[in-house]
């Protein structure tokens, strides 16, 4: 029996944690668990044998981490070739009457994608492609990608997969407290994206116990329509005498995971901390359980990188912005390369209020595919909403897609065959909901009657291709009515007979209807009322017309959509007066937070910060930029992180917007000023663990600049290596920096140390988690709470040693 025919009538019980019984057999910390594969496949096929004699169906190959990052390609084949062996022969070895599988595990790769971190999508593409290839060459039944904490890698693991294998695929993540992903996506985005790729199965594992993880389980079984994986800790890690002990034993975790059986998982297994025991207890207490059925839960869904946004609901607003089509401006910046223009369109339409981005980039001069690729890889590190790809180019279509960091919404197939071969396609490998136009080769219909034949056929071709009707958004087409007086209301009867009879959802690109006459807005407005009435679930529109933003929070109110009407009240003052279009938004949301500047930092504008920064040095002090405009900007950013409103993705372009305001104020003043390094040498590094070093940097910045000699050893520094600097340049002061709690005591150990070997170097340390009583608590000369403060203070012992 195959993997997927074994799934479609059966719980499947997978293993527990592989780690922590290694560890128990000797595994040093440090030591590369994929190894023993090779050097101990005894202890390995035991325990895979353990876990089969406990229940499991399927044993997962100790292959975590198994991938070229870490392996030389010869080791990882002769890696993945042991794993599989030792699990089959566990299988073979195994008493077990279940059903037996064994499953390629795929675990993160260790390191963070672009912009998050170093590597390329595409190479992280290549990299797990590499496993698989091996995985499939030896034997695997089903793949397994499991603990990813960030959706972008999650999304190269699965693509590898489909892209080197026909092999099943159940896919994990790893949810915090938050009941997010650490790079932010919620159970329900996870899902639209992960589905829409083809994953068999989708679910949660590690990070926690059952209990804690149960409302990440409810989201994932209240969304999927492919059957649900749960595989969590033995509870939380506690350190007892040295030992990390999980606190949830095999009864209370089996009761907790039985129970969310009970509610629909279909996959079910232990994560860290748990043991053959917990599956035995697990497999044994859900013995007489029969499997639920999985059903569809035809939600329409689009996804960004955070959320999810669902079809059916509140009217969703989709931002038409970002396309040349009649706008100079825009037309200007696509040529000019201009993607900060195009950026500041996105950032402005979300403050706004849409919901979803139309991107479209198509221009005759211009290279659509590097252009599209670009705008969306950078738009997602500003903006958390879902896009709407929108071409006609195929290639451009593909690479976006590829890139993209969710499930897109796909601008758009018609009735033409040659389009639904070319489109369908992608839908099928990459996800995404379609807007499909109710045209085909005979042109628009102009009855409803027509169209709706369109709709019908498009959804028939569909499904030929395995596409479900709920990926399938209808466009009715807004003719103008200064052409055609009747237009509008094909538009509407199309839109109402496509809603209520093939119960698909809807979207309109509203502003076509007004083509042609004067105050268009007005028709716009109220075109967009009528259409809502017979059924539109999406609009393409102008989030600055106060016409149609009127429409929509009246309709929510009068549709009782709108909670005591809060947000119709919140939003009503900014009726009154039509507003322009970017960039004098920015300018006015610029506002809104004191100065471009840190409106710029917040938003992450890399550009744009240096230029302001470099216009603001002409009469600001060097110095009340940083105090007044960076630092306040990252806290902004800081606290938005801490209360979960910013994440990763949005806090890196923060501070890469701030390191670009710093660098203009770095050329200023090194090029203002010349000054001599005489009055002794300062070494100054971030403490180990620790890679924040933009306050580092002033500090620095502003020491050389009162004359000192500084020796920057960087970010993350072992405590020997500074000490090593400042012994070998018999350095006066060791400045360190410290940002987290956590990386405090690297600071402590690193003074331990200059105290012991270097007593004569006085220590002084900053950092924004850092206080006077911490300061004193970890025995350091002075704690600075600036960089103004550091130099100060260095300038009083100088001056009293004499220099
Ligand atoms: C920018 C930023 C980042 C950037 C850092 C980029 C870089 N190259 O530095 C990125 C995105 C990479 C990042 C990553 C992370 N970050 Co961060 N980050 C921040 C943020 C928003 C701003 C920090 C900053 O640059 N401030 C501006 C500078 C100028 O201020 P400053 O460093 O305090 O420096 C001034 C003084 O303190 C002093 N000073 C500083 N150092 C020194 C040294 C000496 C010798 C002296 C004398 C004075 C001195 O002088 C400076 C100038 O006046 C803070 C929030 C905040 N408001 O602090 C979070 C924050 C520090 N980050 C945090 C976290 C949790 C992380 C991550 C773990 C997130 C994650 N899940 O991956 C990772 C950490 C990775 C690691 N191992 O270090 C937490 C730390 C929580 C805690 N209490 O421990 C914070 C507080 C956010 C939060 N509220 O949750 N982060």
């Amino acid at each position: 029996m195959t993997f997927r025919e074994f799934l479609k009538d059966n719980i499947v019980y997978l293993d527990g944690a592989m780690g922590t019984l290694l560890q128990e057999a000797g595994l040093k910390p440090g030591e590369y668990p994929e190894r023993w594969n090779v050097l101990h496949p005894e202890i390995i096929t035991r325990i895979h044998r353990d876990y089969f004699d406990a229940g499991s169906n399927v044993v997962c190959t100790n292959t975590f981490g198994a991938n070229t990052l870490k392996f030389s390609e010869d080791e990882l084949e002769e890696i993945v070739k042991a794993a599989i062996a030792n699990a089959k022969k566990a299988k073979n070895e195994s008493a077990s009457k279940a059903e037996k599988f064994v499953a390629l595990d795929i675990g993160p790769s260790g390191k963070l994608l672009r912009p998050l971190g170093d590597l390329d999508f595409e190479d992280t593409v290549a990299v797990f492609a590499k496993t698989i290839k091996l995985g499939v060459k030896y034997g695997a039944d089903l793949i397994i990608i499991e603990t990813m904490n960030d959706s972008y890698e999650t999304k190269a693991a699965l693509l590898a997969a489909k892209e080197n294998s026909d092999l099943p695929v159940i896919v994990s993540n790893a949810y915090g407290e938050d009941k997010k992903l650490m790079t932010g996506a919620t159970a329900a985005a996870m899902t639209a994206m992960l589905e829409g790729m083809g994953a068999d199965v989708i679910g949660a594992n590690c990070s926690l116990g059952p209990k804690q993880l149960r409302a990440v389980a409810e989201e994932l079984l209240d969304n999927a329509s492919v059957p649900v994986v749960f595989k969590p800790n033995a509870g939380l890690p506690k350190s007892v005498d040295g030992k990390t002990v999980f606190d949830v034993a095999p009864d209370e975790f089996s009761d907790d995971v039985a129970q969310l059986m009970q509610k629909g998982l279909r996959v079910v297994g232990g994560c860290c901390g748990t043991t053959p025991a917990y599956i035995r207890a697990l497999t044994e207490k859900t013995a007489r359980f029969s499997p639920l059925p999985v059903a569809p839960k035809n939600i329409t869904v689009v996804s960004s990188y955070t959320h999810a946004v669902k079809f059916g609901g509140s009217p969703v607003l989709i931002g038409e912005r970002i396309n040349p089509t009649g706008k100079k401006r825009f037309k200007r910046a696509l040529l000019e390369n201009d993607i900060q223009y195009i950026l500041s369109e996105g950032v402005s339409q979300q403050e706004k209020g849409v919901h979803i981005l139309d991107v479209n980039v198509g221009l005759p001069d211009i290279d659509e595919i590097g252009m599209l690729k670009t705008t969306v890889c950078e738009l997602q590190a500003v903006v958390d909403l879902p896009l709407q790809i929108d071409t006609s180019n195929m290639a451009a279509m593909e690479t976006a897609l590829r890139r993209y960091n969710g499930k897109a919404m796909i601008n758009s197939v018609n009735g033409k065959q040659e389009s639904m071969d070319a489109v369908f396609s992608l839908v099928k490998k990459y996800g995404g909901l379609v807007v499909a136009l109710t045209l085909d080769e005979n042109g628009i219909p102009e009855t409803a009657e027509g169209r709706f034949r369109i709709a019908e056929k498009i959804l028939r071709t569909a499904a030929q291709y395995g596409i479900d009707k709920k990926d399938i958004i209808f466009d009715t087409l807004a003719m103008t009515i200064s052409a055609d007086n009747t237009a509008a209301l094909a538009t509407l009867a199309a839109l109402r007979k496509i809603r209520t009879e093939l119960n698909c959802h809807t979207s309109l690109g509203i502003s076509n209807v007004s083509f042609g006459l004067p105050n268009r807005d007005a028709v716009n407005g109220t075109f967009f009322a009528l259409a809502l009435e017979n059924g539109l679930s999406a609009a393409i529109m102008n989030p600055y017309s106060a016409d149609m933003m009127k429409t929509y929070y009246t309709f929510r109110a009068l549709k009782g959509l709108d909670e005591n009407c809060a947000e119709y009240i919140a939003a009503a003052d900014t009726f009154a007066v039509a507003k322009p279009a970017a960039p004098a938004e920015v300018k006015k949301s610029a506002d809104e937070f004191k100065s471009e500047l840190q409106h710029a930092i917040v938003k992450g504008f890399k550009e744009r910060a240096g230029e302001i920064t470099k216009a603001l040095l002409s009469d600001t002090p060097p110095l009340d930029i940083v105090n007044h405009e960076i630092i306040p900007a990252l806290d902004t950013v800081g606290l938005g992180f801490e209360n979960k409103t910013v994440y990763l993705p949005q806090l890196l372009m923060s501070a890469e917007a701030a390191k670009s305001a710093f660098e203009a104020i770095k050329a200023f003043v090194s090029g203002n000023e010349e000054r001599t390094s005489d009055k002794g040498t300062f070494v100054i590094a971030t403490v180990q663990g620790d890679i924040h070093d933009i306050g580092k940097n002033i500090v620095k910045l502003l020491l050389e600049n009162y004359g000192f000699h500084v020796v920057d050893l960087g970010k993350d520094v072992p405590p020997e290596k500074v000490l090593e600097a400042v012994l070998n340049l018999h350095a006066p002061f060791a400045g360190l920096s410290a940002l987290m709690t956590t990386t405090v005591p690297a600071m402590e150990e690193t003074i331990r140390l200059l105290r012991e070997k270097a007593p004569w170097c006085k220590t002084v340390v900053g950092g924004a988690v850092l206080t006077q009583e911490y300061a004193d608590k970890i025995g350091a000369d002075k704690y600075a709470k600036d960089a103004m403060e550091a130099v100060r203070y260095a300038e009083k012992v100088t001056e009293s040693i004499g220099r």
